[in-house]
């Protein structure tokens, strides 16, 4: 028996703002939910003391019908840096190891990074137009190294789930800074 979830659902999408309705959810990230992502600690603390900054915006619609879901999640990162690292995404890796994801990037430049957390790891540069298929097992983050908004719209099942854990102890391979005013992507022990 057919139920109302299970019913074609659309909403109307404004790739420049990143903007769409309707929206079930909106999530802000600010320094102080991913300040032991960032490595210099002391911009930490002096964005902390000035009163936090918004690096992110997550907006949802998860469309769950009575056999499956699939979620939309469109990611909006700021331009700006914490010391001379980029405004970035926490990063995860699935809880589940068979869930891949795609992510489109429709608006602004940067990087997406893609660690798999035992010696593997990627950047794939990043501007309108480009689609990444994130396979499983590998963690995921991506980097806002422009001046503008960076808007990318994300594809993935609910039941993938989000492990923090992992990438908070190890972190990516690789990390986005600003070096004479262009980006570059350096090993964090070089910070
Ligand atoms: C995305 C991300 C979103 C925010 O929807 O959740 O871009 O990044 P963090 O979750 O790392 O804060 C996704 O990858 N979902 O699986
Ligand atoms: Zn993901």
């Amino acid at each position: 028996m057919r139920q109302e979830i299970d019913y074609p659902i659309s909403v109307m999408f404004d790739a420049k703002s990143g903007i769409f309705n309707p929206c079930k959810k909106t999530e802000e990230r600010k320094v102080s939910d991913l300040k032991m992502m960032f490595h210099d600690q002391q911009a930490v603390q002096s964005i902390l003391s000035a009163g936090d900054q918004l690096v992110y915006e997550i907006r949802y619609y998860p469309f769950v019908t009575s056999k499956s879901d699939m979620a939309l999640g469109v990611t909006r990162i700021f331009p700006g840096k914490v010391g001379r690292e980029y405004h970035m995404t926490k990063g995860h890796i699935h809880q589940r190891d068979d869930q891949p994801e795609i992510y489109y990037c429709v608006q602004g430049s940067g990087y997406l990074l893609l660690d798999t957390l035992d010696g593997e790891f990627r950047a794939e540069p990043w501007q309108p137009g480009v689609i990444t298929h994130i396979p499983p097992m590998w963690a995921h983050r991506a980097v806002n190294t422009g001046n503008d908004l960076l808007v990318f719209v994300a594809s993935y099942h609910l039941a993938a789930g989000h492990d923090y854990e992992k990438v908070k102890q190890q972190g990516f391979a690789k990390i986005a800074v600003e070096n004479n005013g262009k980006p570059e992507l350096i090993s964090p022990k070089d910070y």
